[in-house]
């Protein structure tokens, strides 16, 4: 496993550590399960550099994946039934039974990210699939945060389709089609979120970011590698606030870009999705968009949000903000692009302007951001060696993503760790974050 580990990680990670947790995680599945074998998988979180709430709009996306990561260790089981145990007490067991309808637990519940791409699984192959004994390892420090916007969830499932995949001998196409697969089991939690969290997780390659056009094509999605800047790192600032994206406030983003399509359609009856606004007059377009329209006036124009949000957990909102957000959605996609060609010039200045845009329109237009969070991006932003910072992930809490000269990181972490939460008075906490490779089965051993 040394080595195994030290490709993934790579050389500058203390190798030790993971060896460690590898050991621990692999004597644990022996302890519940008995001896036999085992099938080691794992899959990365995400930081996203900028192009949030683009990615369900069919936008643009500049993530990559950061070296924390679930572990998934799985037998398979002879019946259909799945068995899963966590490392952190915090989850408890669960067991289910593959089929092509399997009733969700309440939101929120950590089994129904596995649930989602067994029961996608099932429904795709028409086949009577086997279960598996399994086990999640996603522990501190190495695992991926909950909650702090860092793609956890999707992490858990990409290393659950994978199991499945792999133990009831499903070729594994690792490419777009698979990310593709992942992103639509986990709608079975109740979010719509979009792809990009999924891709990353499988599509990544080390030192680089992925930059992902979500609109989908006859071919698949385009997408491509784009190295970090040399003698640069990203530096995740973790707020300590958190969010799931099972509560309410996402897919109420999600209904109120919806809501802008359906009002624009009155005069470009073509478009499907904010995507397709990059070529026309945005002052055109505002004047379709009202402000803000409350769910009374959605009744009165016979506009219905169930229809809307299609089979997605529904918002209980009063009022919908749409022009706004189909602000954000827009000038986001303007930015990644230039974000990329930036990159590729070597102007790092314009690519810090863009990230410092990208986080005002975030907490302005999209209204994702917390105090804590501008803080957090004022500061990192106000250093003479940092690129540029913004909130990445969903928001309402999570990470500020700051790219920074290498040797300004001490001196960062200083000025942040000042910085603390309003109510409980915890310090921020920061950390050098090296893009990893993506997702993949690590090895079968018999122990
Ligand atoms: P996080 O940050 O992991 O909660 C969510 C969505 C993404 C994307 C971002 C915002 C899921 C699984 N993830 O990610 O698709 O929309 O928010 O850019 O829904």
């Amino acid at each position: 496993m040394r080595d195994t580990i030290e490709a993934l990680y790579g050389q500058e990670s203390p190798v030790a550590g993971q060896n460690q947790r590898y050991n621990e995680a692999l004597a644990a599945f022996q302890e519940l399960y008995g001896p036999g074998p085992v099938s080691l998988f794992r899959a990365p979180g995400r930081v996203n550099l900028i192009g949030e709430h683009t990615d369900y709009n069919q936008g643009y996306v500049l993530p990559a994946a950061i070296d924390r990561d679930i572990l998934m260790l799985a037998r398979p089981r002879d019946d259909a039934e799945v068995r899963v145990a966590n490392m952190e007490d915090e989850y408890p067991p669960r067991e289910f039974s593959i089929t092509p309808n399997i009733p969700p637990r309440p939101v929120g519940d950590w089994a129904n990210y596995i649930q989602g791409p067994a029961e996608l699984l099932a429904r795709e192959t028409q086949d009577s699939l086997r279960g598996m004994n399994a086990l999640v390892c996603g522990r501190p420090p190495w695992g991926v945060p909950r909650g702090a916007g860092l793609a956890s969830s999707s992490a858990l499932t990409v290393a659950a389709s994978l199991a499945l995949m792999r133990l009831n001998s499903i070729p594994l196409s690792y490419g777009v089609s698979l990310a593709a697969f992942c992103s639509r089991a986990e709608w079975y939690v109740g979010t719509r979120g979009g792809i990009m969290d999924q891709f990353t997780a499988i599509l990544s390659q080390r030192d680089h970011a992925l930059f992902i056009d979500c609109r989908p094509r006859a071919s698949g999605y385009r997408y491509s590698h784009a190295p970090l800047p040399e003698e640069h790192t990203l530096v995740l600032i973790d707020s300590g606030e958190r969010h799931r994206n099972t509560g309410p406030l996402y897919n109420q983003r999600v209904v109120e870009t919806r809501l802008g399509i359906h009002l624009l359609k009155s005069r470009y009856p073509w478009i499907t999705h904010l995507r397709d606004l990059e070529d026309l007059p945005w002052d055109e377009c505002r004047e379709l968009l009202p402000e803000e329209m409350t769910a009374d006036e959605l009744y009165d124009r016979g506009i219905s949000l169930q229809s809307l949000m299609e089979d997605g957990t529904l918002p209980q909102a009063e009022t919908f903000v749409v022009q706004r957000r189909c602000r954000h959605v827009i000038t986001e996609n303007d930015r990644v692009l230039a974000v990329v060609e930036a990159m590729q010039k070597g102007d790092l200045e314009r690519v810090g302007k863009l990230m410092v845009e990208s986080h005002a329109s975030a907490r302005d237009d999209y209204e994702i951001s917390t105090p804590l969070l501008d803080r957090i991006a004022d500061a990192a932003n106000e250093h003479p060696d940092v690129v540029g910072a913004r909130l990445t992930g969903a928001g309402w809490g999570g990470c500020v993503v700051a790219l920074a000269r290498a040797g300004a990181v001490d001196d960062l972490f200083e000025r942040v760790s000042s910085l603390r939460h309003e109510t409980n008075g915890q310090a921020v906490q920061a950390f050098v974050t090296q893009p990893a490779p993506g997702a993949g089965h690590l090895a079968t051993i018999n122990m």
